[in-house]
């Protein structure tokens, strides 16, 4: 396992040395963020990165995301264009030193809380979801902070328009398409692809969403054997379907999971949740297990602590601040350690 923690590049307000002073750290998890989706990244801006990490003392072996364009989701004529632009994308990230490239498969949005800024009694804040509030949105004027890419409402709208009628079998084939495209690419570069979980791992808006649980990935390895078409195991993520059974999936594909995102979740309800810190009797994710299962099976993947919440005065960007991600890296360290050293495999 190695230990690593995300960065939002020169412009995170949490600098290199704070991340590097919590101790195991290994990496940082990033991307270039100035280039718009579709888009090559410039191979100078991907090696100032992994300068400023390695002149930290930090690896940067894991990207998080090389996103993918709506064309190739939606399967449409331009798509090999993007896929061209994505492949080169892989290759530059593998002479950057890169081994795992984080992405998600989610029509027009990524992640989805109801509330960034959920009170908790003891003055924490932290992500939450609440069926009812997400009922009241306005789908065609949907602003929320957070995500990593914001659209006019026009955009949305013609966005939202392309995808009507759009099954999960067809976004699946898709996927696929993509997947077969690149993988020549990951085997040359030696690069990791580790598909994000839809999150929540449901339809939303009408949307089809396709990587959520136990049988996607089971289809999904079927269709695409690769050992580079792999997993990133968010807890969070597939921990909000409570359909999913985490110990028992970690240990089907840890050999799958070249990235896991471990964090907390706890229901009020049957249907709502808020975030919480990583400790196992913080919520219903249980992070123990989950860690039992991966290294019984081998995981020896990148780990890093996910969302946390907002403590000690801290008004970090959600779920991203600096203080309970760092309690989370060490708890999940020490977890690690006293599950490996009871395995006799440390
Ligand atoms: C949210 C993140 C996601 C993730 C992407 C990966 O905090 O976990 O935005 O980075 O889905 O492509």
């Amino acid at each position: 396992m190695k230990l690593t923690f995300r960065w939002y590049g020169e412009k995170d307000s949490i600098p290199l040395n704070y991340i590097k002073q919590i101790q195991g750290m290994t990496g940082v998890v990033t991307a270039v963020y100035d280039t718009p989706v579709g888009e090559v990244w410039d191979l100078d801006k991907l090696l100032r990165l992994k300068q400023l990490a390695n002149d930290a003392g930090l690896e940067m072996e894991v990207i998080e995301s090389v996103p993918v364009h709506e064309d190739i989701k939606l399967g449409r004529p331009t798509r090999d264009k993007y896929i061209e632009a994505y492949k080169q994308n892989v290759l530059n990230c593998g002479k950057a030193g890169v081994k795992c490239i984080c992405y998600n498969f989610m029509p027009v949005f990524d992640w989805f809380r109801t509330d960034l800024n959920y009170r908790h009694t003891d003055g924490a804040t932290s992500l939450a979801y609440a069926e009812a509030d997400f009922r009241k949105l306005d789908k065609r004027n949907l602003r929320l902070p957070g995500w990593d890419e914001s659209y006019t409402a026009e955009e949305l709208g013609d966005l939202l328009k392309a995808y009507e009628g759009m099954t999960h079998e067809t976004l699946f084939e898709n996927l696929v398409y993509f997947l077969n495209a690149i993988m020549p690419a990951c085997d040359q570069a030696d690069v990791d692809m580790a598909i994000h979980p839809d999150d929540p791992p449901w339809d939303i808006f009408g949307l089809p969403r396709i990587v959520g649980r136990e049988s996607d990935y089971d289809r999904l390895f079927a269709a695409v054997p690769n050992k580079h078409n792999g997993i990133t195991f968010c807890t969070g993520s597939l921990g909000a379907g409570r359909f999913n059974d985490l110990p028992k999936m970690a240990a089907k594909y840890a050999s799958r999971i070249y990235f896991a995102h471990l964090r907390q979740l706890k229901f009020t309800s049957e249907t709502d949740f808020y975030e919480n810190g990583h400790q196992t009797d913080a919520g219903n994710v249980d992070i123990y297990a989950i860690v039992k299962a991966l290294v019984e099976n081998g995981f020896d993947g990148y780990l890093r602590p996910d969302h946390g919440r907002n403590i000690w005065g801290e008004t970090g960007k959600p779920g991203y601040g600096l203080y309970d991600r760092a309690l989370g890296a060490a708890y999940l360290a020490g977890v690690f350690e006293a599950v490996e050293k009871d395995l006799g495999k440390k």
